[in-house]
């Protein structure tokens, strides 16, 4: 059975990451073993009424890697996993990385577009959803994966309503029949999500040396520990709330977990207030509602500490109302699933504090700003962020094109970001040159939601770009060229809608034109309608 296959860093790297203790050859379960041997009964995950031990959490996911063991699962074997918010995210989580099964982990947000394009690049033999997920309520969209992906022989259901059909039922012991073993350490251990730029999404291999790695520097600099009570309010498999340092993060320190359904105050809030939540990690957009509804709850927050905050540009004047509005330490944090995130660190003066998004938080990642040649930038001067280190990857699964133009011959990930980098080495976002609009921290890849526009058979030409809005910091705005003038953009969501594409990627807004701008080398020139459609909110206003 072969293991899945991805682009390894050079042996020197390899050894330099293994010799400065940054790879420790152990896979990500082992921080859950350590947990579940040093303190049993501590309480790992909070999720409704409900709660898990770490004993308990050990237990059901050692359970589970046998159930699937005993069914022919394991090494060389994939899953595709959609789960929202719930207990079971990291049950099973743990169980495939137990089991050797390399997991792909939808967000509860995606539809039948994107869980396609996951399971034709995977090829999973496991699906594991949940019923309450509308494109899970019928069989319909099962028989659809099967017929895609013939190899995909067991679906797992998760239905509270149906009690033969709850994955709490594969929790439990079972016949000890088959041995399990997590892949190798430095092989890869499951697939985060890139947010991406092309037309279909990429999938970005993690080994459990580089991600445990990037948990544990996470911990340490976030000053994570046993009593560490975290709310994760943003979606549980996003690589900000799993990562940096995220759930993962609470149980490498043996704190506790407290899930909530969506990150608005109104679930939040009382969660906090009644589990005494000490940090949490947000959007810029999901600060802004706290920031509005904190006065009318002076007291619900008052065990909160700190606040994370990244996935998306946050306004310097947001940033300096945390501590007074909401009566915690603010910090910034600039990652991406593809490996490196910054930092702002704990005892940061107020100037980098609110200005800047953080130092990178391993010595070892190499951070390159360079100009459209690719030449090195001084410090202070704005170009493109180039990176590579012990946790960022060297290339995405099975796309060997594209991996040409995202990474360059030194092994560089090309992030597609504008950033500043100061003499100390702090990064300042000041933009993107990669083709994507950040929707509330959510990235939309322009080109695929063009192509699913330009399939409707009146659409000639499409162009998505972003548009300035107040509380999701952007949204996006289709332009489109179409032979029937009575074309509407109701019309046209329904269209992409029927398709099967995630909500928040359906366009905002639609505007007319006759024929899209170009620029001079032929290619559609969005700068002009990202002006265009700026000025005309303004009016508008
Ligand atoms: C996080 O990861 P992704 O993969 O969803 O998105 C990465 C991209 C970055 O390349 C950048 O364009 C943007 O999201 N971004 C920020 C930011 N944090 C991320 N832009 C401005 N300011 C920030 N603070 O979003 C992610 C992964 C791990 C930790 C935190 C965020």
């Amino acid at each position: 059975m072969s293991l899945t296959p991805f682009s390894r860093w050079p042996e020197a790297f390899t050894e330099r990451y293994r010799e400065a203790g940054y790879w420790l050859g152990k896979p990500l379960n082992h921080m859950l073993e350590e947990q579940a041997r040093s303190q049993p009964d501590a309480i790992a995950v909070v999720c409704g009424s409900r709660q898990l031990s770490y004993a308990e959490l050990d237990a059901a996911s050692s359970h589970f890697a046998q159930w699937l063991a005993n069914h022919g699962l394991g090494q060389g074997d994939r899953a595709l996993v959609q789960l929202g918010n719930q207990a079971e995210l990291y049950i099973v989580f743990f169980a495939l990385l137990k089991a050797g099964i390399v997991p792909v982990n939808a967000l509860f947000s995606h539809n039948r577009i994107e869980l396609r394009a996951y399971a034709a690049q995977v090829r999973p033999r496991l699906l594991i959803a949940s019923r309450v997920h509308a494109l899970f309520a019928g069989d319909a969209f099962l028989e659809e994966l099967i017929e895609l992906v013939p190899e995909l022989d067991t679906l797992l259901l998760h239905d509270d309503d149906h009690p033969g059909q709850r994955l709490a039922n594969w929790f439990t012991p079972a016949p000890a029949t088959c041995a399990f073993a997590p892949t190798p350490a430095d092989e890869v251990a499951f697939f985060q999500l890139s947010g991406g730029s092309t037309g279909t999404p990429k999938l970005i291999p993690r080994t459990h040396d580089d991600y445990y790695y990037s948990v544990r520097r996470s911990v340490e600099l976030c000053g994570f520990d046993r009593q560490t009570r975290y709310l994760c309010a943003l979606p549980a498999a996003h690589n900000f709330p799993l990562s940096s340092p995220g759930a993962l993060g609470v149980f490498v320190a043996g704190g506790q977990v407290v899930l909530a359904p969506d990150p608005g105050p109104a679930s939040c809030f009382p969660l906090i207030a009644r589990h005494r939540v000490n940090v949490t990690a947000l959007v810029p957009s999901a600060l802004s509602m706290w920031l509005q509804a904190a006065p009318d709850h002076p007291d619900e927050l008052a065990s909160l500490r700190l606040l994370q905050v990244g996935g998306a540009r946050l306004p310097e004047a947001v940033a300096r109302r945390v501590p007074q509005a909401l009566g915690c330490r603010l910090q910034q944090v600039f990652g991406m699933a593809e490996g490196l995130v910054n930092y702002t660190r704990l005892d940061d003066d107020d100037e980098h504090t609110y200005l800047t998004q953080g130092l990178p938080m391993s010595p070892d990642d190499e951070v390159r700003v360079v100009d459209r040649q690719g030449n090195l930038l001084p410090a202070g001067q704005v170009g493109a962020l180039m990176t590579r280190g012990p946790y960022t990857i060297r290339g995405y699964f099975q796309s060997p094109e594209y991996n040409a133009h995202a990474f360059d011959a030194e092994g560089f990930y090309r992030s597609g970001d504008l950033v500043r980098q100061r003499e100390d080495g702090y990064l300042e976002v000041v933009g993107r040159i990669k083709d994507q609009i950040n929707r509330g921290g959510e990235k939309i890849a322009a080109e695929e939601v063009e192509n699913l526009l330009m399939a409707h058979p009146d659409v000639t030409q499409a162009a998505l770009v972003s548009m300035p809005d107040a509380a999701m910091g952007e949204k996006s705005c289709a332009f489109i060229v179409s032979r029937d003038p009575a074309l509407r953009g109701i019309a046209l969501r329904k269209f992409l809608r029927s398709l099967g594409l995630a909500d928040y990627k359906l366009p905002d807004r639609f505007e007319r034109l006759d024929a899209l701008p170009m620029t001079a080398v032929g290619k559609v020139d969005k700068n002009r309608l990202r002006h265009h459609i700026a000025e005309q909110l303004t009016v508008t206003e």
